[in-house]
């Protein structure tokens, strides 16, 4: 199984791991994971889109899954043991809502602030993972993404790529699935948010993984490499809020690994309370 979603990954770019989140669960999850999101969305996500980063801090409902073996196991393929979490962000795709821009995301994106440049080498040194809270379908928006296209050394957001991020690509396509699944995916892919033209929401995260050996100082609000950063190239850069300590206790102890690297306190002394950076990518 394992060997096979590997293959995958690395000739197209993405795999679906099902059922990570039991049939029977995930409507608690979903549940959860919105409310949180409402209450505390991002008031400059972008129209008919809830977005929350740092989304760890305000519901965990969704923590026990980060450890199940089918997935971890794969992540830990692709990263290495030392993998960690860099982003997780809940993302709720409104009916109405437009189609997103094709790009690959962070570290790869040419929009950021802290940016790979292209032409970038052809390594895994990022994963994707989108977790279908709701299921995925074409109507509702389910993710396009240009399968191969992790193999190329630039992506939309690149001024020069020789594609228009407003343009679909003739070889996209949506990945549907049932909820509770996950698409992983190599954070190379290009890909887009869809339309969503049913009439239900459609719930998700983006929890995304890196090698330990990754520099994601330029996400912590407040940090002197981020402001560094920003200032020199005058880009924008997403933003990761800290784990409070009191959550990360709380963690269960298979998934405390993951989140280790960014609890609050333990950062770098240079963090102060930060700024808000934008919708993400
Ligand atoms: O909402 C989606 O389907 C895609 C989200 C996306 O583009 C991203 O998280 O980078």
């Amino acid at each position: 199984m394992i060997e096979e979603q590997l293959l995958r990954l690395k000739l197209d770019g993405w795999c679906v791991v099902d059922a990570v989140i039991p049939e029977d669960e995930v409507r608690a999850v979903r549940e959860s994971v919105a409310a949180a999101t409402d209450r505390h969305n991002r008031p400059d996500a972008p129209s008919k889109i809830g977005h929350r980063t740092g989304l760890i801090n305000y519901d965990q409902s969704f923590a026990p899954y980060l450890a199940a073996p089918r997935f971890l196991s794969l992540i830990k393929a692709l990263l290495g043991s030392h993998a960690r979490i860099s982003f997780t962000s809940a993302m709720i795709n409104y009916p109405g809502n437009a189609r997103g821009t094709l790009h690959a995301d962070w570290p790869f994106n040419q929009h950021n602030a802290g940016h790979i440049p292209a032409p970038y080498p052809d390594m895994v040194a990022h994963v994707t993972t989108l977790w279908m809270l709701s299921p995925y379908r074409v109507e509702n928006g389910a993710t396009i993404v240009v399968p191969g296209s992790h193999r190329m050394e630039t992506n939309p957001s690149a001024a020069n790529c020789g594609h228009d991020e407003a343009v679909p690509y003739p070889t996209e396509i949506q990945v549907t699935g049932s909820a509770g699944s996950v698409l992983v995916m190599d954070s190379r892919m290009w890909h887009a948010a869809g339309a969503n033209r049913s009439d239900e929401p459609r719930v998700a995260m983006a929890i995304r993984f890196a090698p330990w050996w990754l520099n994601l100082n330029g996400l912590m609000p407040g940090a002197k490499e981020r402001a560094r950063l920003q200032k020199e190239t005058g880009l924008r850069e997403n933003e990761v809020e800290a784990v409070k300590r009191d959550v990360f206790a709380g963690l269960p102890a298979a998934v405390k690994p993951l989140y280790e690297h960014w609890v609050e306190h333990e950062r770098p002394s240079d963090v102060e309370p930060g700024e808000n950076a934008g919708a993400e990518r």
